[in-house]
């Protein structure tokens, strides 16, 4: 998503115009995400306390009334403030948009806003914009500018939403706030700036689809070109966002964009020192482009304007590997498997197939189910070492198994690419596949929800959950392929955001090779992956069963018993069971 000079080139129509900043978009593949604001003042510490949470919210969580948290304004003078230093920062790791605060939920501008008061030029001692400067840098330096927009929470104005401890919360008009703030702020970063990338709305809480409607309008009547991000709200983004720092399981349908922290807080919070390693943060980039989103990556600078140096050399490390492997990140389109990989992921690029390994692998690799013939393989970074390829089928299930013959390759951390030539676009075989080690993962996202009353209420949601499981009629259904038949344990993987409860103690039922197996939903243990953190995975082993025979095979499971949702049902969640998977595990 390289910055474009719009006055330089003819205009085109509108949809045009639309497609094509959305095709730059999906291109681009990494940006940069910039939370800074006056809550870098505290740093996560509010009257001697280190506050717990996300350090932009601590106006929230401490209630401190408007009139204090003002004040910070006063103390707002970033001296190391260094725009050109950040567009390259963002350029050297690769990163081809930058997304900043333009005003988050504490409703202070960071730009210079003439319709309200309440900005970095005229309440604070710098009286500079630094909008201006990144606006110069970004068309300098190839970078596209984006803004981070909160169109909904507002704790400074009386009609914003989540403030309710300065302002009476039944005398609050959203109408009154959108025309107020939200519109003429939005017509000033949409005006004075160039071109703009994409506006990144943010958490819609009150706002009703007719003022999204409304506000997605507003922005594309003024910059046609300029994308709206998925938490505009009610599916009117220009492509979606899961939850923060979240990795779905399997291939996602449709545009998307991964956002995650370096440590555990977007804007910055002095004590927060716990840092993802840069192989992580490569891994996770390399997993959002195979599943068909963008990764966009945040740095919370400290008051004075600084990048933490830990931030700053992570983003150059993933950099480094970009710049050689960035053919197979930037420009792809996703795995043409639904399912994910134990040991790594998959790019695309027409007839192009890039295998990210991120573990040394053994002499023999195996793919089982890619159709497409293959007409050659090597290591990206050594083109001339043929690696020995051979095709076959197997003669049970009729699924086609790849071998790659990897002696001598030279394995290189965190994730080395191989790039194979094939002689069409890829074609796989669907549904899940029983993997070389033998463990079949059934995703949901790969999963038929079904019914005995006809049309399920159980959705499968497009990050592959499942989603308002409240009836017990309904089932999930997988047909799969087994090539070595055997015993297997049986577990039922379910998911919750780490702020949230876990949606545990239901009555599962697993139903397959004539066998049922019926438990309680309960935690028997915990998947290691790397967002495990943000989203456990928490694995409830059912028994065991056996499969007898290679070739397809059916598995359904079931809820016999559903517990009620608990009474502090957060807003994101209607806290029905999120299941992730089913996965037999030879024994
Ligand atoms: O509440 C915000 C949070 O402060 C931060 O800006 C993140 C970034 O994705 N968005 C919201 C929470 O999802």
């Amino acid at each position: 998503m390289r910055a474009v000079d719009v006055s330089a080139v003819k205009r085109p129509s509108r949809r045009r115009s639309a497609e094509a900043a959305l095709a730059r978009w999906r291109e681009a593949r990494f940006g940069l995400f910039i939370h800074w604001g006056l809550y870098a003042i505290p740093a996560g510490v509010w009257q001697g306390k280190r506050v717990p949470y996300i350090g932009e919210w601590m106006m929230f969580r401490e209630k401190i009334p408007l009139a204090t948290y003002a004040k910070f304004a006063a103390q707002f003078n970033p001296k190391n403030f260094d725009a050109a230093g950040i567009v390259r920062l963002a350029r050297e790791a690769g990163q081809r948009y930058l997304v900043i605060t333009a005003k988050h939920h504490d409703g202070f501008a960071m730009y210079e806003s003439a319709s309200h008061p309440y900005n970095v030029v005229q309440a604070t001692p710098w009286h500079h914009d630094p909008m201006k400067d990144l606006a110069r840098e970004c068309k300098k330096q190839g970078v596209t500018l984006c803004f981070y927009y909160s169109q909904d929470i507002d704790w400074q104005h009386p009609d914003g939403a989540w403030n309710t401890w300065d302002f009476d919360e039944r005398k609050k008009n959203t109408n009154r706030y959108l025309r107020e703030k939200v519109y003429p702020q939005l017509r000033e970063l949409l005006t004075n700036y160039g071109p703009v990338g994409l506006i990144w709305f943010d958490t819609p809480v009150t706002i009703s689809p007719r003022q999204s409607a409304a506000i997605r309008r507003f922005v594309k009547k003024i910059q046609p070109g300029c994308l709206v991000s998925g938490r505009i709200g009610h599916g009117l983004g220009d492509y979606g966002i899961p939850r923060d720092n979240q990795m779905p399981p399997g291939r996602l349908a449709g545009d998307w964009e991964v956002c995650a922290t370096l440590n555990h807080t977007w804007g910055y919070k002095k004590h927060d020192q716990d840092w993802k390693s840069a192989s992580d943060l490569i891994r996770t980039l390399v997993e959002s482009a195979s599943k068909n989103a963008n990764y966009l990556l945040n740095i919370g600078p400290d008051a004075t304007g600084r990048v933490p140096a830990a931030s700053v050399s992570r983003l150059r490390a993933i950099g480094a590997w970009l710049r050689k492997n960035g053919a197979s990140i930037y420009g792809t389109s996703p795995s043409p498997f639904a399912h994910d990989f134990p040991w790594g992921r998959i790019t695309t690029k027409g007839r192009i197939l890039y295998l990210h390994l991120f573990n040394k692998p053994s002499r023999l690799f195996e793919l089982r189910g890619l159709q497409t013939r293959v007409v050659t393989a090597t290591p990206l970074l050594a083109p001339g070492r043929k690696l020995g390829v051979r095709q076959t089928i197997d003669p049970t299930t009729g699924t086609p198994v790849l071998k790659l013959d990897l002696q001598g390759l030279r394995f290189a951390n965190p994730v080395t690419v191989l790039k194979l030539r094939l002689a069409a676009c890829p074609t796989v075989t669907p549904g899940p596949i029983q993997e070389p080690d033998g463990i079949l993962s059934l995703l949901t996202a790969e999963a038929r929800a079904c019914s005995a009353k006809g049309r399920p209420n159980l959705k499968i949601s497009p990050l592959g959950f499942t989603g308002g499981w409240k009836q017990t009629s309904d089932w999930l259904e997988w047909r799969g392929t087994v090539l070595t038949p055997g015993k297997f344990t049986v577990e039922v993987i379910t998911t919750h955001q780490h702020l949230e409860s876990w949606s545990g103690g239901h009555t599962a039922r697993i139903e397959t090779t004539g066998r049922s197996l019926r438990k309680k939903l309960t935690r028997d243990a915990q998947i290691d992956y790397i967002q495990a953190a943000y989203f456990p995975r928490i694995a409830t082993r059912m028994g065991q069963v056996e499969i007898k025979e290679p070739g397809p095979f059916t598995l359904s499971l079931h809820l016999d018993k559903i517990l009620p949702p608990p009474k502090d049902t957060p807003l994101w969640d209607d806290m029905s069971p999120l299941v992730v998977a089913v996965r037999l595990l030879p024994v």
